[in-house]
């Protein structure tokens, strides 16, 4: 069950997208069978973890029917288990298909809204699998609307600390927490560097470091492109985040992004 690797190398977490209109991938994965090879082609590349969301959480986004997400998901993952051993994560809000994802092989827990859901943190506790637990200001329909903050690192720290806080409260152990500050939820570009830059501050958490950049907005402004050209954006903000000491870094472009962090690790060997 417990298939996160927590050891201090970075790892290299896959998006699997398996929603119609997914935006970075342009619905081309919008069927099981086309993430099926998809995934198998990032196990191919040598990423370590596959996110697997069945729900579209890009801006504007609005939440899709439960039922839609088990139909998404569930069989994915049956899939993919049956040929690999590689940890699954499955990106969700929602209990039920926390559990069910669970059975089916997923192996973490990636939850957006930071379990705040109804009965989230008991069910990730009972499931008893490493839990992601993620900033956000307001909700994806509304949240890039007017993002404001008096000090963004503060408050995101603090949220953060407030649902490790609850996780261990509901008995979820502390080596199964990982948090992520949530770049381009309800932030603009000045929040989102200064979140990089500071990231060192979040290891004081004492616990793992997930961050998702990749191909998002930050890049496409700062470089004015448009998402299919946002690929070496994407490796130098991979390279950064895990210099800034990120655990796991959540990418769309796995081989591209393996030898990018193939460096980080060699450096970081070295005594
Ligand atoms: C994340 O940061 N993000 S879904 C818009 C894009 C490109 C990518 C405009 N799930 C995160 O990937 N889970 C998502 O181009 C996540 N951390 C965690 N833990 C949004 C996304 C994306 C949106």
């Amino acid at each position: 069950m417990d298939k996160l690797n927590i050891s201090k190398q970075i790892q290299i977490m896959g998006v699997v997208n398996v929603t119609p209109d997914s935006f970075s991938d342009g619905g081309q994965f919008d069927t099981t069978e086309k993430a099926f090879q998809h995934a198998q082609q990032m196990i191919a590349d040598g990423v370590d973890i596959l996110d697997i969301g069945g729900e579209s959480t890009r801006p504007g986004s609005q939440a899709v029917d439960e039922g839609e997400e088990l139909a998404r998901t569930i069989p994915l993952i049956r899939a993919i288990r049956d040929i690999s051993d590689i940890p699954i994560s499955i990106d969700t809000n929602k209990p039920l298909i926390m559990q069910q994802a669970v059975q089916a092989g997923a192996g973490i827990i990636n939850s957006i809204d930071a379990l705040r859901h109804d009965n989230a943190l008991d069910m990730a506790a009972e499931l008893n699998v490493p839990v992601c637990v993620m900033h956000m200001q307001g909700t994806p329909e509304t949240m890039q609307k007017e993002p404001h903050y008096d000090d963004v690192v503060r408050e995101v720290k603090d949220f953060l600390q407030q649902r490790i806080d609850a996780a261990l409260a509901a008995g979820i152990a502390r080596h199964h927490i990982i948090v992520d500050p949530g770049f381009g939820f309800g932030k603009n570009l000045q929040h989102n560097l200064q979140l990089l830059k500071a990231l060192p501050e979040l290891k004081s958490l004492g616990v793992s470091i997930l961050v998702g950049l990749s191909r998002k907005r930050m890049i496409g402004t700062i470089l004015d492109k448009p998402v299919d050209q946002r690929l070496y954006g994407s490796l130098s903000v991979a390279v950064i985040s895990a210099m800034q000491g990120a655990d796991i870094v959540r990418v769309h472009d796995v081989a591209e992004t393996v030898d990018a962090i193939k460096m980080v690790r060699a450096l970081n060997q070295v005594a």
